[in-house]
């Protein structure tokens, strides 16, 4: 008997719509899975930009509307990579067509549609994921094993950063992700969201967050993004920003631990450097996205005088999705954590069950995020309310 088909309908042909058609593609070199992903059909609304993606990344059709995916019977899965403001629509009309979907972070534009979302894929029982990557690098995976097996003992702190600095250039334009209507935040959903994940991933579950937001450029050409990060103008008016450029917020976790997460785009130098340190009772983690096979470990159980931290490069079958690759030592970059990630996807469409970071995940990250908006509006600090 071949391999089970899971049909794939993907939305959005830009940044992620790139790297998630680039994880469907090679996921069966890597994984051997007991069903596979079919490149059915491609969505967009420019049909010349469509069509060209549709054939250079090796999809079988385009729409130019995203309905028309949900209307065919030959697509199972819906695939999310569109600006925030559509998630919540596409992805519980997806739902109701008895669709699977994966959605890009973050979930939604607020915890109201976050919960919406999260209520139309339960009511129809189809498979959920949101799109958190980084949580899928084998260093991070890890991690997660030592902290799960006490490692580290209590944990005590967590500190977190993800620094980008592509907006820095006060001429740089007004973007989607620079817009409150599309974005619904700044660096702060875009950003902020993935060391979240991170946090909650390791160490568990924020209760109560104080937080400040910036915007450092309150007006910027009109313009869109061209691709990858990059954009250009698309007129000589000027117009408002109306997210933050930068955030900061305390957090305490539920099980006592402190938290600090810092994310913004005004870091010069800093591409993209998401990074976290988790400090316990019997030892420490590091870790840096752009080192990102590379975890730091410090162990107090470590003879005396050979105490520090040690720098293991995680390619080894014992760090998790590292053997679907290389041999030991040679190296996955970026683009692995998205293929890491479809196999869960396909692996729980499978099987039957949604994988995590599923839509509850980011309905709970959603309710963090909202909760330091709220916090930095009113200057005080605010208890999460999951009510999920
Ligand atoms: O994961 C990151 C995003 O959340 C990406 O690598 C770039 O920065 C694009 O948006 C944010």
């Amino acid at each position: 008997m071949g391999k089970k088909k899971v049909r794939i309908g993907m939305v959005g042909y830009k940044f992620m719509g790139k790297a998630h058609s680039l994880a469907y593609r090679n996921l069966p070199f890597f994984f051997d899975l007991d069903a596979e992903p079919v490149m059915q059909a491609i969505a967009g609304r420019d049909e010349a930009g469509v069509k060209a993606a549709a054939e250079k990344w090796g999809w079988a059709s385009y729409e130019t509307d995203w309905r028309r995916l949900l209307e065919r019977d030959d697509i199972d899965a819906i695939d999310i990579g569109t600006p925030n403001h559509m998630h919540a629509e596409i992805a519980i009309a997806a739902a109701q067509a008895g669709k699977h979907v994966i959605c890009e972070k973050p979930l939604s534009m607020n915890v109201k549609e976050s919960l919406q979302m999260l209520d139309a894929v339960r009511h129809a029982g189809v498979v959920h994921m949101i799109g958190h990557i980084y949580r899928f690098a084998p260093a991070i995976q890890y991690a997660k094993k030592l902290i799960r097996n006490g490692e580290l003992g209590q944990i005590y702190h967590v500190r977190a950063v993800y620094l980008q600095d592509w907006i820095m250039d006060p001429n740089f334009p007004l973007v989607w992700r620079l817009r409150k209507d599309v974005a619904g935040s700044g660096a702060h959903g875009d950003l902020a969201a993935h060391i979240i994940d991170l946090a909650r991933f390791l160490v568990g579950e924020i209760k109560e967050v104080t937080g400040m937001m910036e915007t450092f450029i309150k007006k910027r050409p009109i313009g869109e993004m061209t691709g990858g990060l990059g954009a250009a103008m698309t007129s000589n008016q000027f117009g408002e920003v109306d997210v933050d450029d930068a955030v900061a917020f305390l957090a305490r976790f539920e099980d006592g631990a402190m938290g600090t997460f810092e994310a913004t785009r005004f870091a010069k130098g800093n591409r993209n450097g998401n990074r976290i340190e988790i400090n316990g009772s019997k030892g420490s983690i590091r870790w840096d996205l752009e080192n990102m096979n590379n975890l730091q470990v410090y162990l107090d159980s470590d003879e005396p005088g050979m105490q520090g931290f040690r720098t293991i490069n995680c390619t080894e079958s014992e760090h998790p999705y590292a053997s679907a690759y290389w041999p030991a030592g040679h190296i996955i970059g970026y683009e692995h954590t998205f293929i890491n990630m479809m196999s869960e996807f396909i692996k729980g469409i499978a099987e039957g069950r949604s994988p995590a970071p599923n839509f509850e995940d980011g309905a709970r990250n959603q309710c963090v995020l909202e909760a330091v908006e709220r916090s930095s509006a009113s200057r005080q600090w605010v208890n999460i309310q999951a009510e999920i």
